[in-house]
């Protein structure tokens, strides 16, 4: 098949001197896009081009994949290990002996002195799969605090959540190329143009082949939702009223999939008592959405014979993060719209590995989907790892948004960060800072030193960044996609994979370890061997197979020719009786609402020139050229209202504190909302609230409620807000 500009002219590329293309993958976003980075006679990474013959972005690549090899050299990088005693004084560069030393030291003291809990680790989706094992396997199998945990669950943790509750497991069962098949897409709280351009390209030509309803869930008319056929501008916070009225109808029309129910799944009766009270008349007063559309949709998706489920951050970033994920998990179960092709339930996930930490990182439990509560998968990973399975906790700890008020109240004394930023990235950022500096002991590993959390930090270990080392990384449909080093790590930058072995060795001293392989290719076939026979089976893979497919979907057995495409197929699911669960949502309203003293709703989310906190994009002139400041997106007449003007300042105030933002005037967003892209330093950020979806422990960073004001000193605003951080 052919893809791409065949009868146009070619676009002319600068000739940038390149000897070599390099095979390798992206590391931003979690579609997995296939590149080759060009490396000139002097060894220098100077250009990246897609590849054409991967199935994932048949050649394409987004402007963040486009320019990706500037990152190698860009400002701000950690050349040297640092250490200082107090965050007063000044970092002083020092060897990594001594680095690695003073860490592990400072884990032993602190546990010896408060506890094996008292130190906590906090981990990311940003790291290779066998550097998640490995880390896994140090916490697990060697340090031994069960305060570990990642930001994924600012992320995905309610995806995660949501899929073991109905269908026993966590793993996205769909891939891409259901697009290729569905006869109606349905998507909710994604911005799939800017946050999964390639996915969303892929999406595209589905379209342009075969023309099918798409239908997009977002309070703000997004990209996405600018091309779709349907828009549904829902109140914030409330998918799972919406979700619970369409099965409303469907039940009542008798449009649901009989068979499907009564073959695959239980708990009927009690969700069909729930959605009942669920009348689209009543539903249409919570959710903003009018009951003939709530109606047309229901029947639109229930009859169409294949559909199709994603979403993302709207859903999983809310108070029923977990709950609406089952309740997307509900529609699809009761319209048997599972494991065929063009019908899933598909989680379009966030950061490049989100996946591989999910799989390998140990954070909730144990290595390949294993539970710390079940006494066959603590056996058998403690046999694998020669070590005695009581050394296990009994059950996981606290997750990454309890760790941080569990250091305010003392509880935690001491904690290592690998590859996230939470004094840009977690809520109500005023009081992180405060709880930061009640650490005892602060290690930041991260790629670069310029990160804001390492304000607080004791020892700063430099990582080596992307493809300046090897590994895996899984993206949204499961695909395993090998990173192969292109250039050496920067300055005397480390890969996390060899950090994380040298801690290991610090800690064979104390008991028994576990073996941890010098390569990442050695702990890729321990992995290999502990998930044989399971869901998720990489028995069948090897480096060569990776790179040679552009990725391979798990499972893939031993001796297979190549990966899965869909989970449940056979509509057997990893629950007891194999079946999956229709579980009833009762809606629960929670959240900090606008009133009169604070009467926006403050969404927030991405743009699609930055990744997250900028430590990467934001030095790149050709991504933060379009999106240098930070701004919020206001409605026309609202500004009008409050004598605003476009280009103007305005001091946005909640209940946490106040930040002052450039505003653009766009009707993207309704007179009662504003929205703020999370990438910049002090701002949204210092606004949030972030309350906790009670399953999955995420923040509901998109739902709370603001006051806006003009502000008289426009010229002092300006120079307050670039100081922001100006690269
Ligand atoms: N360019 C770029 N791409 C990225 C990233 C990046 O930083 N930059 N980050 C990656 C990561 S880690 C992630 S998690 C993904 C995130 O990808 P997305 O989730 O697609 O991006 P967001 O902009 O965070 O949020 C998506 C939408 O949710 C909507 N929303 C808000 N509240 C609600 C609600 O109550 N219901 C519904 N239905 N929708 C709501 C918002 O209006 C917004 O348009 O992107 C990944 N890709
Ligand atoms: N208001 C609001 N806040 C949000 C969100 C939102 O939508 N709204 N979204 C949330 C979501 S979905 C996410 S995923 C989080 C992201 O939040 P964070 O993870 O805190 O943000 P990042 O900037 O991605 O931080 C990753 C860090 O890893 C470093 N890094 C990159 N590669 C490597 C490597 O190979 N090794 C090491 N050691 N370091 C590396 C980067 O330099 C960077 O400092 O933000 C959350 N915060
Ligand atoms: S879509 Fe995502 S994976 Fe693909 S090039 Fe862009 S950032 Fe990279
Ligand atoms: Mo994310």
């Amino acid at each position: 098949m052919l893809f791409g500009r065949q009868h146009k002219n070619p676009i002319k590329i600068a000739d940038k001197g390149v000897v070599e293309w390099k095979y390798t993958t992206c590391g931003y976003c979690s579609t997995g896009c296939s590149i080759e980075v060009g490396v000139n006679r002097l060894g220098d990474a100077v250009a990246s081009r897609g590849v054409a013959g991967a199935d994932v972005n048949r050649g394409k690549l987004c402007i963040k994949g486009i320019f990706e090899h500037e990152l190698f050299e860009s400002a701000g990088r950690g050349d040297q290990p640092q250490v200082r005693r107090s965050r007063l004084d000044k970092f002083q560069s020092t060897d990594w002996d001594s680095a690695l030393d003073t860490t592990a030291n400072e884990i032993k003291r602190i546990q010896s002195t408060y506890g094996r809990d008292a130190f906590a680790i906090i981990s990311t989706g940003q790291i290779m799969t066998e550097e998640f094992y490995t880390l896994g396997k140090l916490v697990r199998g060697a340090i031994g605090t069960n305060n570990y945990c990642g930001n994924t669950t600012l992320c995905m943790a309610s995806a995660v959540s949501g899929y073991k509750r109905s269908f026993g497991s966590d793993g996205p069962p769909g891939c891409y190329e259901d697009f290729e098949h569905t006869d109606c897409l349905m998507a909710f709280g994604s911005n799939l143009p800017e946050q999964h351009p390639i996915i969303f390209w892929r999406l595209k030509m589905a379209l342009e082949a075969r023309k099918f309803p798409v239908i997009v869930v977002d309070p703000r008319v997004t990209m996405f939702a600018q091309m779709a056929d349907i828009h549904l501008p829902i109140t914030p916070g409330t998918d799972i009223v919406l979700l619970n009225a369409m099965a409303h109808v469907i039940l009542k029309e008798n449009l649901a999939d009989a068979d499907y129910i009564a073959a695959h799944t239980n708990g009927y009766d009690d969700f069909a008592a729930l959605v009942e009270q669920y009348d689209p008349v009543t539903a249409a007063k919570v959710c903003g959405i009018d009951e003939d559309t709530i109606r047309h949709v229901a029947r639109l998706y229930a009859s169409a014979g294949k559909a199709m489920s994603i979403w993302t951050m709207g859903i999983n970033q809310s108070t029923h993060g977990s709950d609406g994920v089952v309740a997307i998990n509900n529609l699809n179960l009761i319209t048997g719209n599972i494991g065929k092709p063009g019908c899933t339930s598909l989680s379009i996930t966030g950061q490049a590995n989100a996946m591989g930490t999910r799989e390998w990182g140990s954070t909730t439990g144990l290595p390949g989907y294993r539970y710390l509560d079940k006494d066959e998968d603590r056996k058998a990973v403690a046999d694998f790892w020669g070590i005695d399975a009581e050394f296990f906790p009994r059950h996981r700890g606290l997750a990454m948004t309890d760790i941080l008020p569990a250091i305010e109240t003392g509880q935690i004394k001491g904690l290592w960060l690998v590859a996230t930023n939470p004094m840009t990235s977690m809520p109500n950022t005023p009081r992180i800072r405060k709880t930061l500096e009640k650490l005892e002991f602060l290690v930041v590993q991260d790629a670069y030193r310029d990160v804001e959390t390492n304000e607080y930090s004791h020892v700063y270990l430099p990582a080596a960044v992307w493809a300046e080392k090897t590994g895996c990384l899984t993206n949204t449909e499961r695909r395993v996609n090998l990173v192969t080093n292109v250039q050496a790590p920067h300055g005397e930058s480390k890969p996390d994979f060899w950090i994380f072995n040298q801690i290991a060795k610090r800690f064979a001293t104390e008991r028994k370890i576990p073996p941890f392989p010098e390569t990442t290719e050695g702990a890729f076939e321990e992995m290999k061997k502990l998930s044989k026979g399971r869901m998720l089976d990489y028995s069948g893979m090897s480096y060569p197979m990776l790179e040679k497919q552009k990725g391979v979907q798990w499972p893939c057995t031993e001796g297979a020719s190549t990966g899965t495409q869909r989970l449940y197929a056979d509509g057997q699911f990893e629950t007891a009786d194999g079946r999956a669960k229709l579980i009833p949502l009762p809606y629960i309203e929670n959240n900090e609402v606008p009133d009169d003293a604070y009467p926006f709703w403050l969404n927030s989310g991405r743009v699609v020139e930055h990744f997250h906190t900028r430590t990467r994009t934001g030095k790149m002139g050709n991504l933060n050229k379009f999106s240098p400041t930070p701004y919020m997106e206001m409605n026309p007449d609202a500004a009008a209202r409050l004598g605003i003007r476009h280009g103007e300042y305005a001091r946005l105030t909640t209940r946490r504190g106040d930040a002052v933002v450039l505003v653009q005037t766009t009707q993207r967003v309704s007179p009662n909302m504003v929205f703020i892209p999370f990438h910049f330093h002090e701002c949204v950020n210092r606004l949030t609230l972030g309350l906790l979806d009670p399953h999955s422990r995420q923040p509901a960073y998109k739902q709370c409620a603001a006051r806006i004001e003009p502000v008289a000193d426009q010229s002092a605003a300006a120079a307050r807000s670039v100081a922001a951080r100006a690269y």
